[in-house]
């Protein structure tokens, strides 16, 4: 039996078009309106940062704040939609500035611990999977305004706080090699999975693989999704696209190189992505023309080019591929992924 993927988008994903030269393009809508989007669409579950499952998190108490957690599960299980995974969004608050973890100062180290601990009573709380950590600030714009040595061990002091925190929770490490950073403290998933180790648990620290931080590494993603599954680390994905080196696109999967989409796909069969609960998420972003009556099509073609380069890659003739592979004739090997992207 082949595998079945699951699918799912964050809230983020609905964005308004906003971007460092102008403004929003498409009116604001409720967290409600995205869910009902989410599940009218037919997608599994949904991701959340800490604040978009409760907003302005930072001036409630914690009673506030673990109640309103307990109405958003009841949402959730009204719409027949799970939590996949909750991120602690430390990179908004005047606290984290100069970094969370690694900033360098104790009271805003204290504050993204703190902050990432309440996370984890969320991500409980509806029954969310997985934390993810997207180390945005976790870096440097100037060299030697940080300690990359100490900056690697403030990272395992406070994924340690977090193992200790809860005895069961799993941490998903993101990593991205720049922007908002110059230069990220953990910029592939080789510095994720070496930071896991660095844990008083790796068994509990993985990672989180996206397609367009891989490619702003200058890394095939395809690549990072074989070393992460070689190393059992591979917990759950963001699929997107990405033009070359520049800002951050997170365009449609498969949108700028189906090539490379295509070899993701192939990696992920060959190492049973899903087995275990794992999902498939799209981290992209309607480009900033979207109408609002076409808000939702980034996600759903996204998803429709996973599904279509799935069959290309359940159909593709492996026989043949090993037999070229033999003759070490990798010009038509070449060739033959071409013919069979093009429909021949
Ligand atoms: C930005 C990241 C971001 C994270 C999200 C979850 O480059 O991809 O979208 O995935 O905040 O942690
Ligand atoms: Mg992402």
């Amino acid at each position: 039996m082949q595998g079945k993927y699951r699918f799912c988008f964050g809230p983020w994903n609905l964005s308004e078009g906003q971007d460092p030269y102008g403004p929003p393009t498409r009116p604001v809508q409720s967290f409600d309106w995205k869910l009902e989007q989410l599940s009218k669409a037919g997608f599994d579950a949904m991701m959340f940062h800490d604040d978009d499952a409760v907003p302005d998190i930072d001036n409630k108490s914690r009673a506030q704040i673990m109640k309103e957690a307990r109405a958003l599960k009841r949402k959730l299980d009204n719409a027949g939609v799970e939590a996949e995974i909750v991120a602690p969004r430390l990179w908004f608050s005047p606290m984290t500035i100069d970094g969370g973890y690694t900033s360098n100062d104790p009271k805003c180290r204290r504050y993204a611990i703190e902050r990432s601990l309440t996370c984890i009573d969320i991500a409980n709380e509806i029954d969310g999977k997985l934390i993810v950590l997207w180390l945005a600030r976790e870096g440097s714009y100037i060299r030697e305004s940080k300690n990359g040595r100490r900056s690697v061990e403030f990272l395992v002091e406070a994924i340690n706080k977090m193992l200790a925190h809860d005895k069961k929770i799993r941490i998903a490490i993101e990593p991205k090699p720049n922007e908002p950073m110059d230069h990220a403290y953990i910029p592939t998933i080789g510095h994720a999975i070496a930071l896991a180790s660095l844990t008083i648990d790796p068994t509990r620290v993985g990672a989180l693989i996206e397609s367009a931080h891989a490619i702003l590494a200058g890394l095939d993603p395809a690549d990072e999704i074989d070393f992460a599954c070689a190393c059992g680390k591979l917990w759950s994905l963001h699929l997107n696209d990405q033009n070359g080196l520049k800002f951050d696109q997170d365009k449609p999967f498969g949108s700028n190189n189906l090539r490379v989409a295509f070899n993701q796909i192939r990696a992920l069969e060959r190492n049973g992505y899903g087995k275990n609960g794992e999902f498939v998420a799209f981290d992209v972003h309607p480009f900033r023309t979207t109408k609002v009556e076409h808000w939702m099509q980034h996600l759903v073609n996204s998803r429709r080019t996973f599904l279509r380069l799935l069959e290309k890659a359940r159909a593709f003739d492996e026989k043949k591929a090993q037999a070229l592979i033999a003759d070490r004739n990798y010009q038509d090997l070449d060739q033959m992924v071409l013919d069979h992207l093009m429909g021949r």
